[in-house]
């Protein structure tokens, strides 16, 4: 039975990927902010595979190190992690940014996923074996005003995922690079911050992709 460990796992494409690999019997390790949506989301699941939950935000390194270093010797056989965590913030220019914004989608998209990669791909490097799946964007491929920030940092995870793979190839860990479109989740809302009307409009006059189609390309990747 395989494990793996999701970051950004009470919503969208992060939620979509752990019902999938429960339907497929994998032991998953849930991560995220909100207590509660962790909590549910083991109650829900919790009937077809095992499941624990670590609660901390990828943004904070010691909240990641100590979680990561608090889970069960038994859990710690790692098969496959999956970088998902990460959030778009405004829509602005560069003259009119709010900087808070741009260090949140640094600080998540970028540093966060590095820091729950270094403790998970020493413990695959360990054992010769892993898969390291990591969640960009098309906006990495297609750079777009008001957002350069945003497709900055996923230009990162881009570059991020061939060193990986550079890197890790000789020690058998596999590495998958996804780039999503534009996906109906709440990442406008939260974009946005809250505003319906306009998360809406991101979605409207064309079909949009769902969650459940990310998960789909992951599981087919790690399969
Ligand atoms: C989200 C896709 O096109 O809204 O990563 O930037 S897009």
């Amino acid at each position: 039975m395989k494990t793996a460990f999701i970051t950004g796992a009470t919503s969208g494409i992060g939620k979509a990927i752990a019902e999938r690999f429960a339907e497929e019997g994998k032991r998953l390790i849930l991560c995220g902010r909100r207590e509660e949506i962790l909590k549910k989301l083991t109650e829900d699941l919790s009937t077809k595979t095992e499941i624990i939950t670590l609660k901390f935000d990828v943004r904070n390194r010691e909240e990641v190190e100590n979680a990561i270093s608090s889970l069960p010797e038994n859990w710690k056989n790692i098969d496959i992690l999956i970088n998902n965590a990460g959030n778009a913030h405004g829509l602005d220019s560069i003259s009119e940014g709010n900087c808070d914004d741009w260090d949140a989608m640094m600080d998540g998209n970028v540093k966060g996923l590095l820091y729950v990669s270094k403790p998970i791909i020493s413990l695959m490097k360990n054992r010769n074996s892993g898969h390291v799946v990591n969640i960009s964007s098309v906006a990495a491929r297609q750079t777009y005003a008001n957002g350069v920030v945003y497709c900055a940092s996923k230009k990162a995870v881009d570059v991020i995922s061939e060193g990986m793979r550079i890197e890790l190839t000789e020690f058998g860990i596999k590495i998958t690079n996804i780039q999503p479109g534009a996906v109906a989740t709440d990442f406008s809302m939260v974009r946005f911050k809250g505003d319906e009307e306009r998360s809406k409009a991101v979605y409207t006059g064309y079909e949009a992709l769902l969650a459940e189609d990310i998960a789909d390309a992951v599981s087919y990747c790690v399969n």
